[in-house]
């Protein structure tokens, strides 16, 4: 029965039989070791005479395990037999056995299949896969359910980022840039919490370490708020549940990648800043005028918040009226609204939104746009809807910023930019 490379240990002198990929060979004559990689790690194989096997074919072998000190985890397989189940040809696009870093993103992009053999690339996403079930299990405890609403819209719903058209049947329809107006009927349809994790479509032009033009959007969306502080509280409520989760379970990602997560303790103290108090401390510390928050404020104002509060992250609220999209609550010129910095990037947007129809269709009008094309939407708010709010954070940027990952497209298994559609 097949035992995985990381089960050898211990059990010297059993028979086993393991299958997996050839990860390096070393032939000093007399004496051949061959690492095997399975899912779950590696063995180290040891041959008489080098085996008639190329990088990467997938083998399956028995034999038995032996202790060896000198062997990677203290033990080793000798082999009795190989069998290889798919050879590998000889001229592998990318070197897999090496260190990442030397491959470069467009090569590790244009060969990604390939690229994932190395353990330290596939963590990415092995971290990300939890990542996603430490989300979703916080807002289950929570009294959240999870919904899936169709990435198919008749009309976008972030004003001042680009839609996607699709041709549907006789008509045009759009790529959804986001679940935000059918979260937010959710929440009127009696759900009063909701969250949903899919793609995001945005067709923006920019080529930057911090874009997609396809991303994953893990979106919130809950009845009966008061203002943005409570889904200020609610967000550092997930953080809290997602990085004690990382902490405890995928210490050996963070440490491949050098990287570390804030403690329980520093997410007690995440600044909480207008977005004129923003301004103000970048306007001092960057000892010029600042009149909006660009890449470099974010980067800034997260040194501020680590060197005066302890915490890389911090909460900006209160941005002015048309700096936010047509749904958001108005507090006199500014808005019920938050961005959520962390490590010099925005991560998150949310808000307080408007659940009066009058009101609703009054601020559709001032932001330019017809109400007869939000019709469907709209309706629903004539009908009791209650004071609601909610925040999407972006899976990538996330999972960019816990390991330190320069590019946000090393956060994507298949990222889309405006060159890339493929692989
Ligand atoms: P916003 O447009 O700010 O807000 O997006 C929310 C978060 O999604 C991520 N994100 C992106 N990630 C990669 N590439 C992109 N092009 C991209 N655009 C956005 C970021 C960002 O903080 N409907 C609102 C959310 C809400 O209010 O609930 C919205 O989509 O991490």
């Amino acid at each position: 029965m097949r035992v995985l490379c990381k089960d050898i240990a211990g059990s010297n002198g059993q028979e086993v039989e393991v299958k997996g990929w050839i990860h390096r060979i070393r032939d000093l004559g007399g004496v051949c070791f061959i690492m095997l990689r399975d899912r779950s790690g590696m063995v180290q194989l040891v041959f008489e005479s080098a085996p008639d096997v190329t990088l990467e074919s997938v083998v399956s072998v028995e034999g038995t395990v032996q202790e060896n000190k000198k062997a990677p985890d203290g033990y080793e397989i000798q082999v009795s037999t190989m069998k290889v189940l798919s050879r590998a040809a000889a001229d592998l696009p990318i070197q897999v056995n090496g260190d990442p870093d030397k491959l470069g993103i467009e090569a590790i992009l244009d060969n990604r299949v390939i690229s994932l053999r190395n353990p330290k690339i596939r963590s990415i996403f092995h971290l990300q896969s939890n990542i996603l079930a430490y989300f979703a299990e916080y807002l289950r405890s929570q009294d959240f359910t999870e919904i899936k609403s169709s990435k198919l819209i008749g009309s976008g719903s972030e004003g001042g980022t680009g839609l996607f058209e699709v041709e549907y049947f006789d008509r045009k329809v759009y790529l959804a840039q986001s679940p935000q107006l059918y979260k937010q009927t959710m929440v009127a349809s009696g759900m009063e919490r909701v969250f949903e994790i899919g793609a995001a479509y945005r067709a923006e032009k920019h080529d930057t370490p911090r874009h997609l033009n396809e991303y994953v959007s893990l979106d919130v969306e809950m009845g009966f708020i008061e203002s943005d502080q409570d889904l200020m509280d609610l967000e550092t409520g997930i953080l809290k549940h997602i990085f004690g989760r990382i902490a405890e379970y995928d210490g050996s990602i963070l440490e491949q990648w050098g990287a570390s997560v804030p403690s329980q303790e520093a997410l007690d103290h995440i600044p909480r800043i207008s977005h004129d108090e923003a301004k103000a401390i970048l306007s001092e510390r960057l000892g010029k005028r600042v009149f909006e928050l660009n890449p470099e404020g974010e980067r800034e104002l997260c040194e501020w918040a680590l060197e005066k509060h302890g915490v890389e992250l911090v909460f900006v609220n209160a941005f002015p009226r048309k700096k936010r999209p047509f749904y958001t609550y108005p507090d006199g010129m500014k808005t019920m609204s938050f961005d959520l910095l962390f490590r010099g990037l925005e991560i998150t947007s949310g808000s307080r939104r408007i659940n009066e129809y009058d009101m609703l269709v009054e601020n559709i009008k001032r932001f330019g746009l017809d109400p007869a094309g939000l019709a469907g939407y709209l309706e629903v708010f004539k009908y009791g809807a209650p004071p609601h709010g909610g925040f999407a954070i972006g899976l990538e940027r996330f999972t960019q910023k816990v390991l330190g990952l320069s590019s946000i497209k090393e956060a994507s298994l298949f990222p889309r930019d405006r060159k890339r559609v493929a692989p």
